[in-house]
């Protein structure tokens, strides 16, 4: 039997160890679907309801495996939905690549039926790597290449191979003029900076006095190295929200979540430092990191072209970050003063009671900041958390606290709308061996949570763990967007645009059997939880959450609450709920508190 480009194609991608790739079909990549059923499903086709959620499943899947992650889509309608997840890919820093369908060869240029300038669609989102299979020659170097570079240059690559190739017979290139060989494997370097440099950054840690640390995703694999470097320096760490399963939340010197989301110790450590020292991240928002003129800043990152950026630093070190802090450490002298660290320390206790009393603030009828709480001090120590844009984003940055092996991502950087439940997905072919909990938005699973819980109909019963939990924020509310209306553009709610239609989500789960719980009560919250994490299949828990607990933080400027207040006078249909529940709620930061974690 002759190989097709298309069975030499799933060869390669088996070569590479590929062992899941994510996708939907047409008649574009027919040649392709016609291998896989030769091959008898290896790699292993993972069918979604809608492109977008294949890419974002291998966005997940690369995220929690650090190996590539492949999508594959049609022609034309199916390459276009694909484009999301790819920039989610891109702007996280991820590697994916994206394998698409064209019209046969003899038809392009013809304005034929789903003919789209593939290259110019991808020509941004695969800016580092887009290529055309043209004859059967090309696609070793070509499918290898675009493996590389998306793991190298860590973002999304794509590869374009028209119908009729797919079909025809594959030629290995030859060794001739205008043929490109080619070969697998990648062994990537351990990048260390000079010896200098690296002396350079330890003179100017070791003469600060309150040392401030910020970790990103670029620091997953130096934990141990971090852990160390702030011992040895007196340091606080605060964590991008990318980095959140760098360092456990236990370590009392850790503030957690920085900006937006962040938490108040991020925030005031960053307003007193006199040093700063970030680890791969590329937190963009300078005005939660100190004044210009304070500090004195180190950074460490992999990437030259991306070092440098966030903050005038007098040090910017690339290398890889385990490595770079390991030839740092033997330089670093030891704090004697730990008085700065212990501040730090007290300021942490504080605001995690701080956290657990606003969880137990009355709302109407739950508390969001409960729901989040009491999965907290639920969640198994190697959950995989996943979470969506809206305002689940923030619970998952502030209440949510990770020990353990626990991973957690969200979509960091381009914040779309819906990752949380097709990530979850991603996740499983990851470690089905471990629980998976999705934190969704009402307004993300009527985009497409909803048809993605028909995935997971489809795939759970052959995880080994098959706890996949997936809780839903109901709120009836795009209730982010309904407060960023009210504190950063001075706007009432506008129910046209923010209201969403009731619908049940325990319903909709109970209906494609899986387990689904209804939560309208608070103290139902810790009952539901242990039966979602102890079930013997995936859950819906559907808990009815009150759209007025603010997502804003602590550290609100008096011009958003300004903005706020004038919106609600201007006719917010929740203002009365909003202006209770955001009063009772800052209190608690002001209060004595029943609910001390640290007490037990
Ligand atoms: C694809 C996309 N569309 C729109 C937005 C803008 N947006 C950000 S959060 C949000 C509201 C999300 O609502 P929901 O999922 O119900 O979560 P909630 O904030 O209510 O918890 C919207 C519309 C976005 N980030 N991505």
């Amino acid at each position: 039997m002759t190989t097709t480009v298309a069975d030499f194609l799933l060869q390669r991608l088996r070569d590479w160890r590929v062992q899941h790739v994510f996708g939907y079909p047409g008649d574009g990549i027919n040649g392709i679907l016609g291998a896989f059923s030769r091959a008898d499903d290896d790699p292993r086709f993972i069918q979604s309801r809608h492109e977008e959620m294949s890419a974002l499943q291998a966005v997940g899947y690369a995220k929690f495996s650090g190996r590539p992650g492949v999508c594959l889509a049609t022609s034309g309608p199916g390459a276009i939905h694909l484009l999301n997840g790819l920039y989610d890919a891109k702007l996280d820093h991820v590697p994916v690549v994206a394998i698409v369908g064209q019209t046969n060869r003899s038809a392009m240029g013809g304005s034929y039926q789903q003919e789209v300038d593939l290259l110019s669609l991808f020509k941004d989102v695969a800016s580092d790597y887009v290529q055309v299979v043209n004859v059967p020659e090309q696609l070793p170097n070509v499918l290898d290449r675009a493996i590389r570079t998306a793991v190298s240059r860590r973002g999304p690559t794509a590869i374009i191979i028209p119908n009729d190739v797919q079909e025809l017979e594959y030629t290995p290139p030859g060794h001739e003029f205008k043929m490109v060989p080619s070969s697998l494997g990648l062994d990537q370097p351990s990048v260390v900076p000079d010896d200098a440099a690296v002396r350079r950054a330890a003179e100017l840690l070791n003469a600060g006095t309150k040392v401030a640390m910020l970790v990103g995703q670029g620091a997953r694999s130096a934990r141990r190295e971090v852990e160390q470097v702030a011992d040895l320096l007196g340091a606080g760490v605060a964590k991008a929200l990318l980095g959140k399963d760098v360092l456990s939340d236990d370590l009392p010197y850790v503030t957690g979540a920085i900006g937006l989301l962040g938490t108040r110790p991020s925030y005031e450590m960053m307003k007193n430092c006199d040093t700063l020292r970030t680890v791969g991240s590329n937190f963009p928002y300078t005005q939660f990191m100190p004044p210009l003129d304070q500090a004195r800043s180190v950074q460490i990152d992999i990437d030259g072209s991306l070092i440098g950026m966030r903050y005038p630093n007098e040090v910017n070190l690339v290398g890889d970050s385990a490595a770079t802090l390991r030839a740092l450490i033997p330089l670093l002298e030891r704090k004697v003063d730990r008085s700065w660290q212990e501040d730090i320390t007290d300021q942490v206790t504080r605001w995690w009671s701080t956290m657990e009393a606003e969880a137990h603030v009355a709302a109407d009828p739950i508390n969001p900041m409960r729901m989040f709480g009491e999965l907290s001090t639920q969640l198994p120590d190697d959950a995989i958390v996943t979470a969506d844009s809206g305002s689940a984003a923030n619970w998952y940055a502030r209440q949510l606290r990770f020990r353990g092996q626990m991973r957690g991502s969200l979509s960091g950087t381009l914040a779309t709308m819906g990752p949380a439940v097709p990530y979850a997905v991603g996740a499983k072919f990851v470690h089905p061996d471990r629980p998976v909990i999705a934190l969704a938005g009402d307004g993300a699973m009527q985009m497409n949570g909803l048809a993605e819980l028909i995935t997971i109909r489809r795939y759970w019963q052959e995880w080994s763990d098959p706890r996949l939990v997936v809780a839903v924020l109901h709120n009836n509310d795009l209730n982010q967007v309904t407060w960023e209306l009210r504190a950063m553009g001075g706007s009432p709610k506008f129910v046209e645009s923010q209201a969403l239609p009731e619908i049940s989500y325990a319903g909709f789960a109970s209906s494609l059997g899986l387990q689904a719980i209804t939560v309208k009560s608070p103290d139902e919250l810790a009952d539901a939880w242990r039966s979602a994490l102890s079930s013997d299949r995936p859950t819906v828990l559907d808990v009815y959450t009150d759209p007025d607990v603010p997502p804003i933080p602590p550290h609100a400027t008096f011009e958003q609450a300004k903005d706020a207040a004038e919106a609600l006078i201007k006719g917010d249909e929740n203002r009365w709920g909003v202006l209770k529940e955001g009063l009772r709620t800052k209190a608690q930061e002001l209060l004595p508190h029943r609910h001390d974690p640290s007490s037990g």
